[in-house]
């Protein structure tokens, strides 16, 4: 029984995606523009069977979502045989890093070329948003823009060619537990915050400005628009109308107070957070062992991982 196996790398957004105007399709309100990461990725490999299963780190897993998402690739596609999804995550599980991204863009790629198809980035990345709207990014190595569009045909993510930026990630993980509230919900709560369209307006402009300050390789200001993005967004989920709610946890707070001392420093340090009370922090290559040394020191308890720009989809055969 042939098999196929993909591997896909986990994303941070540098400006983000927070709102769906269709979440049928997952099409975004804004465009988002991510950096792919060299630490943690997703395996997968398919294999024909009797019925859809889902294996994710040896255990059987609820395949519910990957169902909708292959009945999606069905309808696109053409109707194939069920599958047994086999997959492996090298991301802390649920620790605020969207292992969905990488998850759903590596089965993706697994499912396609297991047809026997061998299509573009470009499309694998369009049929990845139908699984989790951030796989769309997870396709292309480096620095990814996905293009909002106006439907399913337009909606899609495209690398995002830069000069060699010195640029890392110190991941800090403040909890593993399984966040309360999904990505999807708290999208939809932020849309009520009277600040939503504000947001919108400003993200617009940011992508434009975030593609300017990597082509000049201004990490500084790289850094700045991605906090101011990543805190906008979480300002709607504490002023949302409806429900309002935090990802933050006391610790994400002293984990930012402390990155505020390390510019203060005159550090390259800025921060950003997804759906979870981790904080990943931008700085520049050569000065990540020295903040990652600093939040051993101040914060002794939290694990902390460097990351580097990472590689688009591989196959194995
Ligand atoms: C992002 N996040 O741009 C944003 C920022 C988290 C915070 O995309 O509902 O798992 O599956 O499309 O992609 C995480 O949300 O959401 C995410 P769905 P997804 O990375």
């Amino acid at each position: 029984m042939t098999k196929t196996t993909a591997t896909a790398h986990t994303n941070i957004a540098l400006i983000k995606y927070w709102g769906k105007k269709d979440a049928q399709l997952n099409l975004p309100t804004t465009s988002s523009l991510s950096l792919t990461l060299d630490e943690f990725y997703t395996t997968t490999t398919v294999e024909n069977s009797n019925i859809d299963q889902l294996i994710i780190n040896g255990q059987m897993a609820d395949p519910t979502r990957v169902h909708h998402f292959l009945d999606a690739l069905r309808a696109e596609l053409g109707d194939f045989s069920p599958l047994l999804i086999s997959s492996q995550n090298y991301v802390p599980t649920a620790a605020g890093l969207a292992s969905s991204a990488s998850a759903f863009a590596a089965l993706t790629a697994a499912t396609t070329r297991h047809l026997g198809l061998d299509l573009p980035l470009t499309t694998l990345s369009r049929l990845a948003r139908r699984g989790s709207g951030s796989a769309t990014r997870s396709l292309f190595g480096g620095f990814a823009l996905w293009q909002a569009g106006t439907n399913d045909q337009t909606s899609y993510a495209n690398a995002l060619p830069t000069p060699n930026i010195p640029i890392s990630l110190l991941v800090v993980e403040i909890s593993g537990l399984q966040k309360k509230i999904s990505s999807s919900e708290g999208m939809l709560r932020a849309m009520t915050s009277p600040n939503y369209e504000q947001w919108v307006h400003d993200a617009n402009w940011q992508i434009t400005a975030m593609q300017a300050a990597l082509q000049a390789s201004d990490l500084t200001r790289v850094g700045q628009l991605a906090e101011d993005n990543a805190l906008a967004m979480h300002a709607l989920n504490l002023s949302a109308k409806d429900r309002r709610f935090t990802y933050f946890t006391p610790q994400t707070i002293q984990v930012l107070d402390l990155v505020k001392k390390l510019r203060q420093a005159c550090l390259i340090a800025y921060a950003t957070l997804d759906a979870g009370p981790n904080v990943k922090i931008i700085t520049h290559s050569d000065q990540a062992a020295y903040i990652q040394a600093q939040l051993h020191q101040e914060l002794p308890k939290l694990r902390v991982t460097i990351a580097h720009p990472g590689p688009g989809v591989s196959y194995e055969q």
